[in-house]
């Protein structure tokens, strides 16, 4: 058991990230036992859930004539149009059946604001809304992070970024993570974690 300092937190593993999902991460679905099995290690463990309204301003169908996967100037920056996906209340937005979600402390829902997207648990892709979880985090005396989840080069990676940021120690268990690789952002992110000092594992 890792000490109290240490919490597990496990990315978006929801069904729209899962193979028939909308928008689906290749093999997302094969690190759920992986993730739950990691669980048991851990005093606390805090699920994400991307939860976007279907207005959603990241999503290429409220753009007339955007394809999913080009970008757009947001008036935080640049911003990846994608397939609607994680609408909230829908079956694509819930976690995979798999998952131990029972074992959540906390479940920290983002994207909700229909004008901003957020990739990261702690900030919104402005950079400077603040999701709470480091308030939570703080409080509750963590200062060690091991991220999982879906997908390595989006959700994961900015969180990752954004913990080391905030001065936690955060390794990165990719054996436990599925990437979407769009236009080689895996490469970049990975690259961008190694330069925060980021732990990649697995
Ligand atoms: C994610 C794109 C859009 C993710 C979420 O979980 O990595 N990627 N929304
Ligand atoms: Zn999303």
């Amino acid at each position: 058991m890792h000490p109290s300092t240490d919490a597990l937190i496990v990315i978006d593993v929801q069904n729209d990230f899962c193979p028939g999902g909308a928008l689906a991460v290749a093999g997302g679905d094969d690190i759920v036992g992986g993730i739950t099995a990691l669980m048991a290690d851990f005093p606390a463990i805090v699920l994400t859930q991307d939860w976007h309204p279907a207005d959603h301003s990241s999503f290429a169908a409220n753009h007339p004539g955007a394809a999913p996967f080009s970008m757009i100037q947001m008036p935080y920056g640049p911003q990846v149009l994608w397939p609607s996906h994680c609408v909230q209340g829908s079956a694509g937005a819930a976690f995979h059946a798999d998952l131990a979600v029972d074992r959540a402390d906390l479940i920290l829902r983002k994207g909700f604001r229909p004008k901003i997207d957020s990739y990261s648990a702690f900030f919104e892709n402005d950079r400077t809304t603040q999701t709470g979880l480091d308030g939570y985090l703080r409080d509750r005396g963590v200062s060690r992070l091991v991220l999982v989840g879906l997908a390595t080069d989006f959700c994961v990676a900015f969180s990752a970024l954004d913990a080391a940021r905030l001065g936690y120690d955060v390794t990165v268990r990719l054996d436990l993570c599925r990437a979407i690789d769009l236009d080689g952002s895996l490469a970049a992110m990975t690259a961008q974690m190694l330069a925060a000092g980021v732990r990649l594992e697995g």
